[in-house]
């Protein structure tokens, strides 16, 4: 099988298979993520295509089927654009299972591709009522867990959203090996885990995907649920994720004089809204100040903020929190649980 060549900008948690973070420093200083600062996520090892050979197959429950080639996907259907966002699992509290990525999991994306919505409504298979389930199948690779990668979401979110998208292009590039080339799926607001990279099969279904990923991971049990056997009753009780809470992070801490730090960070919506402000304090949040929104782009995209705060010499720990167009903001600590996901307590960083 052929070798991608990966970003040497990362830092590696596990070569094989290839998750690689960057730092979240780094990322805050593009408003849009060059590729070689995206995050590499795979649960399997990453499969080079060749365009000519990929297809594509949409099925139905009644197992009619309709296949694509790449070709048909770019010439048939318009190009959409979206800034997609990703975010992914943090866990400091204690121990957690899985990779232990930090905050560099996630990137703000220029997608392009064809959207989900005009292929299934072409298609025909999709009623678009009640309550189905689109599932996305790559069969590229064998995976840890189960013999193919699988995920879901609910056609809902298809109807709702012309930006769910089969991508086949990254900030105006053809789309990579590691982020799923020559096809993925593109989910604004949902976790990455749903974006099913080198995707080669779609069903329209009344079920979910049983597909390990979507059935006994990437869900937040209760704390109480603290080992592996625990878990393994407790899978099949709770919902599958799809959006992810708002968060924020303090991605850079410098010292700008003795008596000014300069503070900056990024900031990610809740599932309805979208981030109004980001604040931050340096006395435990007793006070907050506001920081200045340098970039926000759209309902898909991230919230890159900054601020220059008046501090005394010694050191400290500075807290940042977003608030929402509803007028939420994240609570301080964020809940723990096994698989640490869905993490979003007040950023945090230390200065001195
Ligand atoms: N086929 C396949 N798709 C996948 C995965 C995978 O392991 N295999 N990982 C998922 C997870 S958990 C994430 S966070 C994103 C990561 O996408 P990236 O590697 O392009 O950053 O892809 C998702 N799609
Ligand atoms: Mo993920």
């Amino acid at each position: 099988m052929l070798k991608p060549p990966h970003s040497s900008l990362l830092n590696v948690q596990s070569a094989q298979p290839f998750n690689a973070e960057p730092l979240a420093s780094s990322l805050v200083e593009f408003p849009v993520t060059p590729e070689d600062l995206v995050y590499c996520r795979n649960h399997g090892p990453v499969r080079v295509f060749d365009e000519a050979h990929y297809s594509l197959v949409i099925r139905r429950e009644d197992g009619a089927e309709r296949k694509l080639s790449l070709n048909d996907l770019k010439v048939k259907y318009p190009i959409k654009h979206c800034a997609g966002i990703r975010r992914k699992e943090m866990g400091d509290l204690k121990p957690v299972h899985g990779v232990p990525w930090a905050d560099g999991v996630i990137a703000n994306i220029k997608w392009g591709g064809v959207s989900l919505s005009d292929i299934l409504a072409i298609d025909g298979s999709a009623p678009f009522s009640g309550n189905l389930q689109v599932c996305f199948e790559s069969h590229a690779t064998l995976c840890q867990d189960d013999l193919y990668y699988g995920a879901s979401i609910p056609l809902k979110k298809v109807v709702e959203d012309a930006n769910v998208l089969l991508a086949y292009e990254m900030n105006d590039e053809p789309l990579s090996s590691d982020h799923g080339g020559p096809l993925r799926v593109v989910v604004p607001g949902f976790l990455g885990a749903r974006w099913v990279k080198w995707v080669d099969t779609i069903i329209v279904s009344h079920e979910e995907s049983s597909n390990f990923y979507q059935q006994r991971d990437y869900k937040i049990l209760p704390p109480h649920v603290d080992t592996k056997e625990k878990a393994s009753s407790m899978w099949a009780k709770y919902p599958s994720m799809t959006a992810l809470p708002l968060n924020s992070v303090v991605a850079h801490v410098s010292r700008v004089s003795d008596y000014l730090l300069l503070v900056k960070g990024y900031a990610v919506p809740g599932p309805h809204t979208n981030v109004q402000a980001v604040e931050v304090s340096i006395d435990e949040g007793k006070s907050w100040h506001k920081t200045q929104i340098t970039y926000q782009q759209g309902k898909w995209s991230w919230t890159l903020w900054e601020i220059e705060l008046p501090c005394q010499g010694g050191s400290g720990t500075v807290y940042s929190r977003a608030i929402d167009t509803e007028g939420n903001s994240q609570p301080r600590d964020g809940a723990w649980n096994i698989r640490g996901v869905a993490y979003n307590g007040w950023g945090c960083a230390k200065w001195d």
